[in-house]
């Protein structure tokens, strides 16, 4: 049994907000357990001082606090520490690679290979890329199910693919990309692979050794933890030949006036005084997640999800995007006549929060033909009751916006 009342008791904003709250939006952020924020505010009331530099008590604190958060993002994903490198988030994780590697890397005439349901954020440091380095960039199709259409692979993957940058789990449709099979296309044809996995480390086990990708990315906010964390995963080799993303304190060896020798890694690519309470409140994040099980956590939200669909879909006039097999629970839907943004207003009225908009992935949108969707996305505190509110809710929206017939 997931006990989601007893859960719901460790977020306080529940308590803050009127009883009648529903939030249908974790795919965009997550709301925060209290041993989150308590270990985001414990480090700044007792023990805040820089990591890395300080030989006196609080500060070795710090370091072991930072550094032991290291260690829990490591084991929640199988690797090593030491191919662990904190940023501000996945945006920034994958323009580390992509200003790194891609640019020391690529020539031109390469190609970088992507999909069509990629993310703003796994799109654009790639065009950016493509203009300088004249770099090619290619996109993998998706069907109308929003799974990808990997039917003719030669064309995709060639000997001039260098990168495959790819999302593990739609943020759109909520399809679960088959990842391990795209990397061993990549593999064959000797490219390196990049997995933006913003909305599948959160929710299901990634391991990656298992998955064996080059490079993961992934924030914080999306898994209970800090706004302003995030991780980049690279195999070692890989990340040792980097060259550094941002100079400054701390990613050095040595400096002199005019060159400087670099650190070893992960400590090579976080220059300057990092998130530092950002970084030990994903750690109690993980803590928390561990707490319950991330198995559990899957399970329950694919009760949810499979829930919430055969709900959804009894509502007269209403168009769900996506029908993979193999998905997470995130639901994106119009409904006739009714604007999104209307609708989630409408919502919103009655407690309940979703996301209406283009959500980072205008192509995809563009495909569909729309220029935004409604999108409910479910985590831990969510319950079928929610599902129930929120279907009520636009019923009751259809009627008063004389939507469907
Ligand atoms: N990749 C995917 C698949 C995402 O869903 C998001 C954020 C990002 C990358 C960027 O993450 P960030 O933490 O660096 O901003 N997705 C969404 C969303 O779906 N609605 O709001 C943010």
């Amino acid at each position: 049994m997931f006990d989601v009342k007893n859960i719901r008791k460790d977020f306080p904003i529940f308590a803050e907000q009127p009883d009648n709250f529903v939030y249908l939006d974790s795919s965009a952020t997550t709301l925060k357990p209290q041993s989150v924020i308590d270990a985001v505010a414990g480090y700044y009331s007792k023990y805040s001082a820089n990591v890395h530099r300080s030989i006196y008590t609080i500060g070795e604190q710090a370091t072991a606090e930072y550094e032991g958060s290291r260690g829990k993002v490591a084991k929640f994903i199988n690797a090593d520490s030491h191919s662990i490198i904190f940023t501000k988030g996945t945006t920034e994780a994958i323009n580390l690679v992509a200003y790194t590697w891609a640019r020391k890397n690529l020539k031109a005439g390469d190609e970088i290979l992507l999909t069509e349901m990629e993310h703003h954020s796994n799109l654009i440091p790639w065009q950016l890329c493509a203009q300088e380095t004249g770099a090619i960039l290619k996109h993998i199709p998706f069907n109308e199910d929003g799974t990808l259409d990997l039917s003719e692979p030669e064309k995709w993957f060639t000997h001039k693919t260098k990168l495959v940058a790819v999302i593990h789990q739609s943020n759109v449709f909520g399809t679960v990309n088959p990842i391990k099979d795209i990397i061993k296309m990549a593999y064959d044809v000797g490219a390196i692979v990049l997995v933006d996995a913003a909305q599948s480390v959160p929710h299901q086990t990634v391991d990656v050794q298992d998955m064996d990708c080059d490079f993961l990315a992934f924030s914080g906010h999306k898994m209970l933890g800090p706004t302003g964390v995030g991780v980049l995963y690279g195999k070692p080799e890989l990340l040792e030949a980097m060259p550094p993303f941002l100079g400054g304190g701390e990613m050095i060896r040595t400096v002199s006036l005019n060159d400087s020798t670099w650190n070893g890694i992960p400590w090579k690519f976080e220059a300057g005084t990092p998130n530092i309470a950002q970084a030990i409140g994903l750690g109690a994040a993980i803590d928390y997640i561990n707490k319950i099980g991330l198995e559990k956590i899957h399970e329950y939200e694919q009760e949810l999800l499979n829930y919430a669909l055969e709900k959804m879909q009894e509502i007269p006039g209403i168009n769900i995007y996506g029908a993979a097999q193999k998905r997470g629970a995130v639901i994106s839907f119009n409904v006739e006549n009714i604007h999104p943004h209307d609708l989630a207003q409408f919502l919103d009225n009655d407690g309940i929060a979703i996301r209406a908009g283009h959500h980072c992935a205008q192509p995809i949108m563009k495909k569909l033909g729309v220029s935004a969707t409604g999108r409910a996305s479910f985590y831990v505190y969510n319950s079928k009751e929610d599902v129930v509110r929120l279907c009520e809710s636009i019923e009751k929206t259809i009627k008063f916006m004389g939507g469907s017939k």
